[in-house]
């Protein structure tokens, strides 16, 4: 029997559940303060709700399945299309506009396997309803919360910002249909990957000029705004993008972003703003991706919805925070420790350790037969505030020794003074 987890997942013993509840808890706080709602899904969906043609990354390697009815199922890859499914489904009855957020495991499947991971967990932050860059600034404001909220600064983390309109006039000019727009983006997002004669090879197949990439490169090598207006860059792509920056300042956050027109971003839906935030230095992983996906409502048969969001994993983020030291020190949460010296005095035990916690302290209560000394270095282990200790002598006169464990006073209490 191999006891290793399915390749590509993790265990999480207490000591890595204690980080992601308070990685989760970060996630969930900062959206709390951002109004937005929880939601969720589940985790398996139909197969059909990612197919897309476009040649993803993140479809090619959808963890798919059949279920005992031949039924064609999927874990899901991403959170945003069973989120377009629910806002689909209760159709005009959702008041727009919503802010919803999640934190789901989401999962891949590579049949190549170079020891990557095969699921994580995701924050998700969606704004539908609000066709301007108002929500773009919103979510980008709140990433920065969690950036800041887990102790970094803007040196940390690189956060790159630009907008497909810029391409999507650039294409168009170049004669690239609509209909083409994504699938040619999720090329171009793979320059930074792949040789630049495998992209070509890929557009050429979807009947496009290699001479897109010249264009596009000469684009995304602009260092500001004004270089992409003078060559010839979307007029509304480049004032959206002016508007968000305005907003980000008013947010405070726009020290921590940066124009980038090389960015593209490697999933089809995306139709306006886009952003990615990477670690500083060192890793090349994303940290967080999102954008405006204002079509993807009628791609499954609905009527469109203006739509903006990101997601956020939770593994490069813990790598990051690990690389530089900045992890939590997350204390055990054990109120008390409850010792019996004596087999006899076990029920009586129970009915403190009971008392406690109906009160609600968290209350570890010594369960097999020990010495006092285990007890004593196991209530430090566990970070307890007090031992409550239930000795022969004591106990006949209705009292507990309490120890408090930062200072090492001892007193006697009755149960009902412990509180
Ligand atoms: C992705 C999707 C699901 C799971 C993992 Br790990 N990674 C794509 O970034």
């Amino acid at each position: 029997m191999n006891l290793s987890p399915p390749r590509g997942t993790r265990d999480f013993y207490p000591a890595e559940m204690r980080l992601r509840s308070w990685l989760h808890g970060r996630f969930r706080e900062v959206a709390r303060r951002f109004g937005f709602e929880e939601y969720d899904a589940p985790v398996v969906e139909s197969a059909d709700l990612y197919v897309r043609k476009a040649g993803e990354e993140i479809v090619d390697q959808i963890y798919t399945f059949q279920d005992k009815s031949g039924r064609d199922l999927a874990l899901r890859p991403e959170m945003t299309p069973s989120l377009a499914r629910m806002v689909l489904q209760r159709g005009g009855a959702l008041g727009l506009p919503i802010k919803w957020f999640s934190v789901p495991q989401c999962w891949r499947y590579e049949r190549m396997t170079r020891g990557r991971r095969r699921e994580h967990f995701q924050w998700n932050m969606d704004v539908f309803g609000v066709p301007g860059v108002t929500a773009e600034a919103e979510l980008l404001a709140a990433a920065v919360a969690l950036f800041e909220d887990v102790g970094l600064t803007a040196g940390d983390v690189d956060v790159r910002v630009s907008s497909r309109r810029l391409l999507e006039g650039l294409l168009q000019a170049e004669g690239v249909g609509d209909d083409l727009f994504g699938p040619v983006c999720v090329l171009l997002d793979k320059l930074e990957k792949v040789p630049r004669e495998a992209v070509e090879e890929e557009l050429g197949s979807l009947g496009v000029e290699a001479a897109v990439i010249d264009r596009a490169l000469e684009f995304a090598s602009c260092a500001t705004l004004e270089e992409a207006r003078a060559l010839g860059g979307d007029e509304q792509g480049l004032q959206d993008l002016e508007r968000l920056f305005e907003l980000a300042a008013a947010y405070g956050c726009d020290g921590w972003l940066r124009f980038d027109p090389s960015l593209v971003r490697g999933l089809a839906y995306y139709t306006g703003v886009v952003f990615e935030a990477f670690p500083a230095r060192g890793e090349w992983r994303a940290l967080c991706g999102g954008g405006r996906y204002d079509r993807l409502l009628s791609a499954f048969g609905g009527r469109d919805v203006p739509a903006c969001g990101f997601g956020f994993g939770d593994a490069v983020i813990m790598e990051l925070l690990k690389d530089l030291g900045r992890l939590p020190e997350l204390p055990g949460r054990i109120d008390d420790v409850v010792f019996a010296f004596a087999a006899d005095l076990r029920a009586p035990a129970m009915e403190v350790a009971a008392r406690l916690r109906r009160s609600g302290r968290s209350v570890d209560l010594i369960l097999e037969e020990r010495r006092m000394k285990w007890a004593f270095r196991h209530a430090d282990a566990a970070g307890a505030a007090r031992l409550v200790l239930l000795a022969p002598e004591e106990w006949e006169r209705g009292v507990l020794k309490v120890r408090d464990l930062s200072t090492g006073e001892e007193v006697e209490r009755r149960p009902e003074e412990l509180g």
